[in-house]
Order: C-alpha cells, then structure tokens, then sequence
C-alpha cells in the first residue's frame, strides 16, 4: 500500500488547489456582479444592439443615455452633483436636447433616474426659470 509520502498527490491538496484557483476565478471575473449588472440591464432593455437608441425628430440617432447626460451636464456644468444648485445653467443647452427628446422624454427621464438618482423634471423645475421651463416643456412637446 503507498503511504502520503508525496503531498501533491494527496486528496487534500487536489482540494486545496481546486478552491484556491475557483477563488482566483470568482474574484477575476466576478460572476455575481456580471450576473446583477445583466439582471438590471435586461430589466431596463439596455441588452440588444440598438435597445437604447431613439430617432429624435429630427431624424438623429442618438444614444438616451447621452441625452439624459447631456442633460445633465447642461444643469450642473462644474459635474459635482451637489452644487447643481448654484453652478449656473445652459438653458440653450437645454433647449436643444428638449427638441431632440420630444416623443422619448420618458426614456430619457428612466435613464436619468438611473444615473443621477434624481428625477429629471424636479431638477429641471429647480433649474429653470418659470419661463424658461415652459419653453422647454413646449420644445419637448410635453405641454
Ligand atoms: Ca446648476
């Protein structure tokens, strides 16, 4: 009968092995924030080529996500998110990205939420004039 003179043939280091490289691999690829990353995007008909593209109408594709950061961007220019109360704003900016959502405003709202936390009408009601929000609101055909 052979003794465990040898330890690399041992049941207990094939084991050994096994659970150090499985821990090595779960932590490379990391299957389980893949797997939730995935979940959501189904959840949001993110997966499929063209899934998050709209035709504005102005005949542009475009990206909703890159509207709703456009957006974004056109509220609080310096891009930190607490002082979009007072970095000032590109209305004009606005202007033109509320021609383009018109029609897909609630898309863009969706992913809007999804990257800021934060509802997109709230933030452009605080970030607009009463005047100026009428014209957007008019340009985004949501009056
Ligand atoms: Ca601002």
């Amino acid at each position: 009968m052979r003794n465990n003179s040898n330890f690399l043939d041992t049941k207990a280091f094939r084991l050994i092995l096994i659970v150090v490289i499985a821990y090595f691999v779960f932590s490379w690829l990391d299957p389980i924030k893949w797997f939730k990353d995935l979940r959501k995007n189904l959840q949001e008909g993110k997966v499929g080529k063209e899934g998050n593209q709209i035709t504005t109408p102005q005949g542009e594709k475009v990206d909703i996500d890159a509207i709703a950061v456009a957006m974004r961007n056109a509220m609080n220019p310096s891009g930190q998110g607490w002082m979009i109360g007072f970095d000032g704003t590109k209305e004009e900016a606005l202007y033109l990205l509320a021609e383009k959502s018109r029609g897909n405003f609630d898309k863009i709202a969706k992913a809007y939420k999804n990257r800021n936390d934060s509802d997109l009408m709230s933030d452009l009601q605080g970030e607009l004039e009463e005047d100026e929000l009428l014209i957007f609101q008019q340009k985004a055909g949501l009056l």
